[in-house]
């Protein structure tokens, strides 16, 4: 991408070819009639799951890189925790949304105080997913299409709830699974990038804490250290509550919280890596 380039817009686009694999697609309201769409809100959730405990990334600026469990605990023997990229906690839902308030007065867990911030990103329990709706197109779609024999909870990931402030970053990387994302409350910018593209974002070795996470920041590249991040094109979409984004594995995805956010995951299929990923990111 170069200066100034603008990325593809992505509307409701049906599943095109790209080099073998289909396209992200973003489906809109697909997900409008689901009982979350209405009841799910911040203070909801507090109220009827306050004490409920669920995983909190934690993070010393808005910009929340994910880091890989196991190979963290290394990292923070290491270097410490504050040098961490991100730490993922445990706290309740009461705590999350507390500690999200301006102003709260809470001692700080890992990061100096006043630079953490917070990202709710845990696994749907039984009661919440009662409110979403796996079995019903497009998932239904994709489970026949053969990518499992069931969408949702007994698939390779359960549903995952991601609650971000305004603002919240989750910078460019790639997933070994395709994955459904349900936007519920707030619009989230999402920016793709197909995995013929992933030499030219410079992804981290697999052994790496950050691995598939990319060392180009879309948003500021330096072109200088990352010259063939300028052979790339993106594809960008705008999600709104009760659309549907669908991206398939080994695309690269950039996603941004326009406004404070509740999405849903779903993640499914195997470790279906794309032949232009080269063997030297997995192993
Ligand atoms: O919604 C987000 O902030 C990140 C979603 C994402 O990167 C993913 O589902 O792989």
């Amino acid at each position: 991408m170069n200066e100034g380039q603008a990325p593809t817009v992505i509307k409701s686009r049906i599943a095109g070819r790209v080099n073998g694999g289909c396209l992200p697609i973003l489906m809109q309201g697909a997900a409008a009639h689901w009982p979350a769409r209405d009841k799910w809100s911040l203070d909801w959730l507090v109220e009827h799951h306050g004490q409920r405990m669920c995983k909190v990334r934690v993070a010393s600026s808005l910009k929340f890189t994910y880091t890989d469990d196991g190979l963290l605990r290394y990292y923070v023997f290491f270097r410490g925790k504050r040098r961490a990229p991100s730490v993922l906690v445990d706290m309740s839902l009461a705590e999350f949304t507390e500690r999200s308030r301006p102003g709260c007065s809470l001692p700080s867990l890992i990061y100096p105080p006043g630079t953490e911030r917070y990202y709710l990103q845990s696994a749907l329990t039984a009661d919440l997913r009662k409110d979403i709706d796996l079995r019903q197109k497009p998932f239904s779609i994709a489970a026949a299409a053969g990518f499992g024999d069931r969408i949702g909870p007994s698939r390779s990931q359960v549903a995952r709830m991601w609650v971000s402030p305004q603002g919240a970053v989750s910078p460019l990387h790639f997933d070994a699974t395709s994955s459904f994302l349900v936007q519920l409350q707030g619009r989230k910018r999402m920016l793709f990038w197909p995995p013929s593209d992933l030499p030219g974002l410079y992804p981290y070795h697999n052994l790496h804490l950050l691995r598939r996470r990319a060392r180009v920041d879309p948003t500021i590249p330096d072109y200088k250290r990352f010259p063939r991040f300028r052979d790339t094109a993106a594809y960008e979409a705008i999600i709104e509550p009760g659309d549907v984004m669908f991206f398939p594995s080994c695309w690269a995805h950039y996603t941004e919280s326009l406004e404070s956010s509740i999405s849903v995951t779903c993640r499914f299929g195997g470790t279906e890596y794309h032949e232009s990923v080269r063997p030297g990111l997995l192993w």
